[in-house]
């Protein structure tokens, strides 16, 4: 969409779309308004009936009702697909790697289930092998969700294998930085193989390491894992434009752009979650620069405020902008980027992370859950499916933990029940392939992220376990904890 469609698109409404020059424009944080009837339905969320200790036991069942559909029907396998009974690889359809038991480690040790997690970890010592995948594998989603889980695994039980085999793997994708001129890294590593790959590479895939390796580092006492994730975020701040911006895609062996887009959506998202973090976990104060300017900008020059036709209140979207001219681009939605909710209340920006939390909210007046992209213009649905996403949950979580105010607990619960209700089968929970219809059309599979996510944000909302300190925590990306476990003794 050009600049003067969106501003055409202002008239047509009546209401605000600001871009560049339009920052600012009916710039009216969302939820200091009362709702409307018929408006942003379940605005203030829902109790549990039978309190929160209940809702924690509920959540605690359904896990169980999974993980043993996982190990009746697909143990050691990547991924359950409950509807069929089968299972699928997520890296190399010839060798399973177990990335359910990896993802679902310290969401198993929270829940009190130590003996699912002394089972999972022992398969991971006697099978896991990540250098027999002989496919390239991208060096995010192995790192985020192989290397954290196993880190997060680790300092939740202190089975020193489970270290062992987070550095193994760290090791696998290092090459990935250290061959690259630019210090981000290549997009694919084939781990039997070493080949690197993929020189045209994301922001979310270039800049979403510091925790893991960051923390890998803290833990082996080698400096190179922090600062290979650090160069790799430095590499994308220096290629800043003139208004702090930053694309979505870099040629990583030549340092340019090839998509100029700058958008808080993937796949960039996480870029900017992975700066924040490199403060909040080690208090490195370039991350913070970092962020606090590139992300500034971002506000400055993406926030929307957009009112639907017949709706009485604006509702906060961030649109795709030019890095280089700030020109107005897509507004198109994308669930993944409800995360973001979360971030700018951890960022200090509590109006903006409410009214945006607001504005997906708003959405569950019109689908029992969310789908995987929307107008906003419009509300309608363009991408239908549900992939069960954990990211509207985990910005509840965030803004509980942060300010502990109850409703993002209840919004929380209210879409449990919900999404529960669409994608509970007998075999466990499935995502969902059209969201827009009654009931909804099941897909078939259960997201490794769903056991390290959501189902960890939900019990560590509603249970207040003391495995977990409420205090001082740090999750990442993917949900893994690595700071705030509390062993028992
Ligand atoms: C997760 O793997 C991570 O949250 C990642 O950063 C992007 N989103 C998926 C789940 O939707």
């Amino acid at each position: 969409m050009t600049r003067s469609e969106g501003l055409r698109r202002r008239t047509l409404l009546g209401g605000a779309v600001a871009g560049t020059a339009a920052v600012g424009v009916g710039l009216t944080p969302a939820g200091t308004a009362a709702a409307a009837p018929g408006d942003d339905a379940d605005l203030d969320g829902q109790m549990p009936p039978g309190g929160w200790a209940a809702a924690a036991a509920d959540v605690r069942n359904e896990m169980l009702h999974t993980w043993n559909s996982y190990k009746q029907f697909a143990w050691g396998h990547d991924q359950l697909m409950p509807v069929t009974g089968g299972f699928s690889e997520f890296f190399d359809d010839a060798h399973p790697v177990g990335l359910t038991i990896v993802e679902a480690l310290d969401t198993l040790f929270f829940m009190g289930l130590d003996d699912e997690v002394a089972m999972g970890v022992a398969w991971i010592r006697d099978h896991l092998d990540f250098h027999a995948v002989a496919q390239p594998v991208q060096i995010f989603e192995t790192n985020i969700r192989m290397v954290g889980g196993l880190l997060s695994g680790y300092l939740a039980t202190g089975e020193t294998v489970l270290l062992a085999k987070a550095k193994d793997i760290a090791d696998i994708l290092l090459p990935a930085f250290q061959h690259s001129p630019t210090g981000a890294p290549y997009r694919f590593v084939n781990p039997s193989t070493g080949e690197l790959s993929g020189p045209q590479n994301f922001l979310a895939e270039i800049g979403t390491i510091i925790a893991e390796f960051g923390t890998l580092s803290r833990l082996v006492g080698d400096d190179k894992y922090y600062q290979a994730a650090k160069n790799a975020s430095k590499a994308v701040f220096d290629r800043r434009s003139p208004l702090n911006l930053v694309g979505t895609t870099l040629n990583i062996e030549t340092g340019a752009w090839v998509d100029p887009t700058a958008s808080v959506h993937p796949p960039v998202d996480s870029y900017f979650e992975y700066l924040f973090d490199g403060w909040d976990l080690f208090h490195d104060r370039d991350f913070k620069a970092w962020f606090d300017l590139l992300n500034t900008s971002s506000v400055a020059h993406e926030a929307v405020f957009l009112r639907p036709p017949g709706q009485p209140r604006e509702h906060l979207w961030f649109a795709r902008v030019d890095m280089n001219t700030g020109v107005l681009g897509s507004l198109r939605q994308v669930e993944l980027t409800a995360f973001y909710a979360g971030l700018l209340g951890q960022a200090g920006n509590f109006a903006l992370g409410n009214a945006y939390l607001d504005s997906w909210t708003s959405l569950l007046s019109r689908y029992r859950v969310l789908p995987e992209v929307v107008d906003p213009l419009s509300g309608v649905a363009t991408g239908k499916g549900n992939a069960l996403r954990p990211e509207y949950v985990d910005s509840c979580f965030n803004l509980w933990l942060l300010t502990r105010n109850d409703r993002y607990r209840r919004l929380a619960f209210a879409y449990y029940l919900r999404q529960k209700a669409d994608s509970r089968v007998p075999n466990g929970w499935t995502v969902i392939d059209d969201v827009t219809t009654t009931p909804a059309t099941h897909g078939d599979l259960t997201s490794g992220y769903w056991y390290s996510e959501q189902m960890k944000y939900w019990y560590l909302m509603f249970s207040g376990t003391d495995r977990f300190d409420y205090r001082n925590n740090y999750l990442s990306t993917e949900g893994n904890v690595f700071r705030g476990v509390r062993r028992p003794h």
